[in-house]
């Protein structure tokens, strides 16, 4: 696979950066204060430009299930949709899902956070939830590449996408070489004076990673 990178947009991105990046990665996660900046109706419009495979809305939504598809259903220009899993299956994440299953949508649910004050102590009600309601992807920062690893041995059909990459610490390739699927980066390469050649570079240092780590990703 050779796009590994899902680009997390959370500041403006003009379109004709978008469009040079698009062959260069596989998602565009729409984060909250994008849409904060831009409002509604610009950021669909933006989408609506862009050629990616996979769209994400991350609101990180942890709600009733009407609140939450109340918000979804005002994005449906997107692909799929990340929720918290520690809000419950009951009248939460199982209506959200059947809404999204309904509508051909992905959810994301939230497993284990990229930051380091994320309290994994309630990992196995998190991974019940997971089991239950069984999403499309799980996000497991890759900041804790021993957790990707587990997860993956655990729920092996499970898309894992990972953020944390970059800024926050973690190095380009290490949660792939751990069993994620793609790497959600967003500031390192939003930020630079060339994002579309920091993009390119990113992705020559995956690609080289993961060239190395081959035998080791768990299966
Ligand atoms: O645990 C998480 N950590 C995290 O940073 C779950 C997330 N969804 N994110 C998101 O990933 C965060 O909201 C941001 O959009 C992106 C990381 O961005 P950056 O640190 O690469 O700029």
């Amino acid at each position: 696979m050779k796009n590994r990178v899902i680009l997390a947009m959370d500041k403006y991105i003009p379109l004709e950066i978008l469009s040079e990046i698009e062959s260069e990665v596989y998602g565009l996660k729409i984060g909250l204060p994008l849409v904060l900046d831009l409002g509604l109706e610009k950021v669909r419009n933006l989408v609506k430009e862009v050629n990616i495979e996979e769209i994400i809305v991350d609101f990180k939504l942890a709600d009733i299930g009407y609140v939450m598809k109340s918000v979804v259903e005002k994005m449906l220009f997107a692909d799929s949709f990340i929720a918290h899993s520690f809000i419950g299956v009951k009248g939460s994440l199982d209506e959200l899902k059947s809404y999204l299953d309904e509508k051909g949508k992905g959810l994301y649910l939230v497993a284990s956070m990229s930051h380091s004050g994320w309290n994994n102590s309630f990992l196995s009600y998190i991974k019940e939830v997971i089991k239950e309601i069984n999403p499309k992807g799980i996000v497991i920062g890759a900041t804790k590449t021993d957790l990707i690893s587990s997860f993956k041995r655990e729920f092996s059909s499970i898309k894992i996408i990972s953020p944390g990459v970059g800024v926050q610490g973690a190095n380009y390739g290490d949660a792939i070489c751990a069993g994620a699927d793609f790497e959600i980066i967003g500031r390192s390469i939003y930020t630079a004076k060339d994002p579309v050649n920091q993009l390119k570079s990113i992705n020559k240092i995956i690609e080289d990673r993961v060239m190395n780590c081959k035998g080791r990703v768990p299966k």
